[in-house]
């Protein structure tokens, strides 16, 4: 108890989280990789980016970017809700490129272009759709001076 009271009294949350193994042997191999101090270092540094990330170009701030996904194609109704998200975008997507990884996944990259909020709400529910293994959207520049 005196050691959770004094790490609030130095400005520090202990956390506890769960994690599948895979992740969490995957963890261990990056702070080995980064040569992090410690775990709790390298967590602090990747939610600072995800903050980062998170906070910057938001609302109508034109954006462009790469959404990418990962899925089992096999997934029951997944590819009907993933083509039926995108047909909601209109507008936002520049292009599409699907690529068979291996018998069960596919790995799909839709070039996107337009304001932030809406971008980032298509890239979440895509990501969030099950039986998406991974999504993730990359902004880059649109080239414009901001
Ligand atoms: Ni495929």
């Amino acid at each position: 108890m005196n050691i959770r009271n004094n790490t609030a009294a130095a400005g520090i949350a202990r956390l506890s989280l769960s994690l599948p193994n895979g992740l969490a042997a995957d963890l261990d191999r990056l702070v080995a990789d980064k040569k992090a101090a410690s775990r709790s270092a390298l967590v602090a540094d990747l939610v600072r980016d995800a903050v980062v990330e998170h906070r910057s170009r938001r609302g109508k701030q034109e954006i462009a970017g790469t959404i990418t996904l990962v899925y089992d194609h096999h997934a029951r109704n997944l590819q009907a809700k993933l083509t039926d998200l995108q047909h909601d975008a209109e507008g936002l997507i520049v292009s599409v490129m699907h690529v068979h990884l291996s018998h069960h996944d596919c790995l799909e990259t839709l070039v996107v272009r337009g304001p932030a909020d809406p971008v980032r709400t298509l890239a979440d529910k895509l990501a969030a759709v099950r039986g998406v293994k991974h999504g993730k959207l990359t902004i880059t520049t649109t080239g414009h001076k901001e």
